[in-house]
């Protein structure tokens, strides 16, 4: 099979069992990306999957902070916390990857959120902005000036990790069919999208990908 240029990664954001119908933190038709992953996953040449990675108690449960709802904030820490239902603890059936993906092509994982009293949307940077996840050393000791960003939550971690990749340098994409978001307040992922678009990440759908590629032909390598 062609495969996209060697300098193009391709990242799967946080498609855990909590994130998909029947999980804790459930995105509606999270599981719908992961037919479309499966299927362009294996165009690139570096694929990187994430995990959300929280110990019990961390700071974004709800649970954590008295009297505190899901789907509230709280500031602490100087951050504005968003509080979520406890989800993807550490070792549980709700932390693993979704029983459908397809792991073969994944040749990193990154764990992330994994300190008690902070948390991680982005693959790149923990919520300080400044604490880094490793990924970006991994992917340019890799060479790779081109990412892709696939998963969930639109509007949370996909979301801080393409505006994260663009800052870095990285020419950015969104493949939109590989995504689904919280979208609480509705309209929220609509608007991910648009200050994402704005911020210089292409949005594209898979189907076009597989094309572009498939047509590319002599610039790629096979496998
Ligand atoms: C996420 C909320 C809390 C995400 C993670 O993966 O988008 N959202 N933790
Ligand atoms: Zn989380």
């Amino acid at each position: 099979m062609k495969k996209t240029s060697p300098h193009t990664a391709f990242l799967i954001i946080d498609v855990q069992r909590d994130f998909c119908p029947g999980g804790r933190l459930a995105v509606k038709q999270g599981d719908l990306v992961i037919p479309v992953i499966n299927r362009i996953a294996r165009l690139f040449p570096v694929v990187v999957a994430t995990q959300d990675w929280h110990p019990a108690g961390h700071v974004s449960f709800a649970s954590s902070h008295r009297g505190a709802e899901p789907f509230t904030a709280v500031e602490t820490g100087g951050r504005l916390q968003e509080l979520w239902p406890d989800h993807c603890v550490q070792g549980t059936p709700g932390a693993d990857f979704h029983p459908a993906l397809d792991l073969r092509p994944v040749r990193f994982i990154v764990r992330k959120g994994f300190r008690a009293g902070m948390d991680s949307y982005s693959a790149f940077f923990e919520n300080d902005r400044e604490t880094a996840t490793g990924l970006d050393g991994l992917l340019r000791g890799l060479g790779a000036t081109d990412v892709f960003v696939t998963g969930l939550a639109t509007d949370f971690c996909v979301r801080a990790t393409a505006l994260d990749a663009v800052r870095l340098g990285y020419r950015t994409f969104l493949v939109e069919d590989a995504c689904r978001g919280v979208d609480r307040p509705a309209g929220a992922v609509r608007r991910a999208l648009e200050e994402m678009e704005g911020s210089g990440v292409g949005l594209v759908f898979a189907e076009e990908l597989a094309a572009a590629y498939a047509a590319e032909g002599s610039a790629a390598e096979t496998d």
